[in-house]
């Protein structure tokens, strides 16, 4: 596919933010998605939070999320099939990887919310990677896609991270006071970062910080969720070929070997 600069393939064109993410755990593409873009899809998630707190749904203060925003509006299906997400996890993966999980926050302080036993994602140091006999998996496992929907600056709780932690096997103490840089930057920005990378919010403040937070990982991880009983079957198989094969449509294991021997029903590599 061309590119920018006409005569490299969109492959070549992320290289460096492959090579980067191996290296320092994160890679940023600022200015991908246009202001007005993100201020739609941010529209979209305030109504959508509107809808759920009306219909009895209780939310953290101090961090509302939406899992699966594309169950409710189609409309976030197109984020979660985006080139640089696609070429650059092509290759620290393969390219027969995943959606896990995906959802939108806002993390910010909601004084006035109703009172919800939902205890917030992301308030304290952690991975998203996978622990075994007490020891993280390797760097390179899966991978958190943030679109910024708001400004991510100092003013509105920005991610905070411990450079070079995907490189470490131990977890962080999930209060403890590490040194660590913040993920800033402008609406419309994609972040991707190593799932093992020690990260957290930033304490929430009065100002929105509104993005889709996406973990996407190898094919023959689990999702969060069911996603062809979540569509149904016929949604599912009218959805593109990388959305399907984002959403496990190409890699759900057989019923039985009278059925298929393999996992994977269409590759993309
Ligand atoms: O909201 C953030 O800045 C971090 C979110 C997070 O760490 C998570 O969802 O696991």
């Amino acid at each position: 596919m061309a590119n920018a600069l006409g005569n490299e393939t969109a492959t070549d064109f992320y290289q460096s933010n492959a090579t980067e993410l191996q290296q320092d755990g994160i890679t940023i593409i600022p200015d991908y998605y246009t202001y007005e873009q993100c201020h739609s899809y941010k529209q979209l998630s305030e109504k959508l939070f509107a809808e759920r707190l009306a219909s009895g749904r209780g939310f953290n203060h101090d961090c509302p999320y939406i899992n699966s925003p594309f169950r409710h509006n189609e409309k976030f299906f197109d984020l979660l099939d985006n080139e640089p997400v696609e070429q650059i996890l092509g290759k620290v993966l393969d390219p027969d990887f995943v959606l896990i999980n995906t959802n939108i926050i806002n993390r910010r302080s909601y004084k006035d919310l109703p009172p919800s036993d939902n205890t917030g994602i992301g308030m304290n140091w952690h991975t998203d990677s996978r622990y075994l006999g007490g020891k993280r998996m390797q760097a390179g496992l899966s991978f958190i896609v943030i679109i910024m929907f708001d400004d991510f600056t100092a003013h509105n709780a920005p991610t905070m991270y411990v450079p070079k932690s995907h490189l470490r096997y131990d977890r962080p103490e999930r209060h403890a006071d590490y040194p660590h840089k913040t993920v800033t930057g402008k609406a419309g920005t994609i972040v991707i970062y190593d799932s093992g990378i020690w990260h957290r919010g930033s304490p929430s403040t009065p100002n929105d910080r509104w993005g889709l937070f996406s973990l996407y990982g190898p094919w023959f991880m689990k999702p969060y969720y069911r996603f062809t009983e979540m569509l149904g079957e016929d949604k599912m198989n009218s959805l593109s070929p990388r959305l399907q094969r984002l959403l496990h449509n190409y890699s759900t294991p057989p019923i039985n070997d009278d059925d298929r021997e393999y996992t994977i029903t269409k590759s993309f590599s």
